[in-house]
């Protein structure tokens, strides 16, 4: 009688596991993420000022439109955000590179109202207009 009962828990446990295994929540957020296309040129980000909401997930799309290289430098925000583990290793101190011609995906999930910064950080290029600012509310 024991037998037949841990069995049934066992069997139960077998139906419930492969659902929630397969679909957890970070996993249902990160496919659900909207695109947001920041193209990088000289001496310029566009769109150069957008709007993200809190606790959204988004799938930053760099996308260098130049031959030359620029980068995406947004520290605070980074900071505030919750990224996916999958991207964390393109950003560097706050930064993603792209190389001349490339595109870069980051995923994140703002997770704190506010206005944060971005630059690229190559030499002069800020200065030259190459800078933004994210809403986040
Ligand atoms: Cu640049």
């Amino acid at each position: 009688m024991r037998a037949a009962i841990s069995f049934a828990a066992f069997a139960t446990l077998l139906a419930i596991s492969p659902a929630s295994v397969a679909q957890t929540p970070a996993g249902a957020a990160w496919s659900s993420a909207e695109t947001v296309e920041i193209q990088l040129s000289n001496y310029k980000f566009a769109p150069s000022n957008f709007t993200l909401r809190q606790g959204q997930a988004y799938r930053l799309h760099l996308v260098n439109a130049a031959s030359g290289g620029h980068s995406f430098s947004a520290p605070e925000f980074f900071a505030a955000a919750q990224v996916d583990p999958a991207d964390a290793a393109a950003i560097s101190k706050g930064k993603v590179e792209v190389e001349g011609g490339q595109t870069r995906d980051i995923r994140v999930i703002p997770q704190k109202p506010g206005t944060y910064e971005f630059q690229c950080t190559h030499f002069l290029h800020a200065p030259m207009g190459m800078k933004g600012r994210i809403t986040v509310e």
